[in-house]
C-alpha cells in the first residue's frame, strides 16, 4: 500500500523510490499502515452516519484503469437519471475528464485529484459529500482511482463496493488481485461485446471470482451493446441500505 511507505508524498522524497524499505526500523511500516487505516475508518464511519441521516446510499466503484467504470456510470446516469437522484464523486490522479463526462450525462459530479496518491480515502469523500449537498434518498457513486490494489484497503463509508472488471484485462486478475474481489459485494464483468476478439473465458472468470469470494453476485454486461445492462439496473433498484 503506497501510503504505508509514504508514496503519496513522493515530491518530498530525497531518494529513489525503487526500494523495499529494509532501512526502516522493524514494525514501522505496519504501525504507519495501522494508524492510517484506523484514522480512515473513523472518518468512514462519519460518512456512513452522514449518509444514514439522509437515508442515502453510496457505492464505491473500483477496478483497473480503463475497465469501463465511467462509461457504466454515464450510461446509468443517462438511463436512470429521471428515476433516481444520483451524484458522482470522481477520483483520478489528475484532470477533471471523468467528472465532465458525468456532468454531460446530467448528473452533479465532483472531481477529486489525488496527484501521487493511488486511491481515495474517507477524508476526501467526506469533503466531497458535503460539497455535493446530497438530497435525502439519493444515491452517490464514488468512482475510485483506477487501481486493483490500494482502494481495496480503504473503507469510504460506502454501503456497497462494486468491482468493474473488463474482458480485455485477461483471466488472471481475480486470482492475482484477490483482495479487491473479496472486498466487493458485486463484480461487474464489462465489455462482453469484445469477447470474440480477446482471449477471455467467461466461465473461468466467474469461477475464479467465486473462488476468491464465494457467494458474490456477478453481472456480465456490455455498455456498448446494452446486453446485460438490465441486470445491473435491477441490482441498483433492489439495493437496500442495511448492511
Ligand atoms: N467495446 C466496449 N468498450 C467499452 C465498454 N465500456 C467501456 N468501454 C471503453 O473502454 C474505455 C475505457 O472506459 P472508461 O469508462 O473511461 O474506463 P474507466 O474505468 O473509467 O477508466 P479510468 O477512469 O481511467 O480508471 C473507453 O474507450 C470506453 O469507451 C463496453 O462495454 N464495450
Ligand atoms: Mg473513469
Amino acid at each position: 500500500m503506497c501510503d504505508s511507505c509514504g508514496c503519496g508524498e513522493m515530491p518530498d522524497h530525497d531518494h529513489d523510490h525503487g526500494h523495499d524499505h529494509e532501512h526502516l526500523p522493524d514494525g514501522r511500516i505496519i504501525k504507519v499502515q495501522k494508524d492510517i487505516l484506523g484514522e480512515n475508518n473513523l472518518i468512514a464511519e462519519r460518512n456512513r452516519g452522514f449518509l444514514e441521516a439522509r437515508h442515502a446510499a453510496c457505492l464505491n466503484v473500483v477496478g483497473s484503469p480503463g475497465s469501463g467504470k465511467t462509461t457504466l456510470l454515464e450510461k446509468t446516469c443517462r438511463d436512470l437519471g429521471k428515476e433516481h437522484t444520483f451524484y458522482v464523486i470522481e477520483g483520478d490522479q489528475q484532470s477533471s475528464l471523468d467528472a465532465e463526462r458525468i456532468r454531460s450525462a446530467g448528473v452533479k459530479a465532483i472531481q477529486i485529484n489525488t496527484e501521487y496518491g493511488c486511491h481515495l480515502d474517507a477524508g476526501m469523500v467526506n469533503k466531497a459529500l458535503k460539497e455535493l449537498e446530497i438530497q435525502d434518498q439519493s444515491l452517490t457513486f464514488i468512482e475510485n482511482v483506477g487501481n486493483l490494489v490500494c482502494p481495496a484497503l480503504f473503507n469510504l463509508g460506502e454501503n456497497r463496493r462494486v468491482v468493474v472488471y473488463s474482458v480485455t484485462e485477461g483471466n488472471d486478475k481475480p486470482l492475482k488481485y484477490p483482495y479487491m474481489f473479496r472486498s466487493a459485494h458485486l463484480a461487474v464483468i464489462t465489455k462482453t461485446d469484445l469477447i470474440p476478439y480477446v482471449d477471455f473465458d467467461l466461465e473461468q472468470a466467474r469461477a475464479d471470482i467465486r473462488k476468491t469470494h464465494p457467494g458474490i453476485t456477478v453481472i456480465e454486461l456490455s455498455v456498448k451493446s446494452g446486453e446485460g445492462l438490465e441486470a445491473w439496473f435491477t441490482w441498483l433498484r433492489e439495493l437496500r441500505l442495511e448492511p
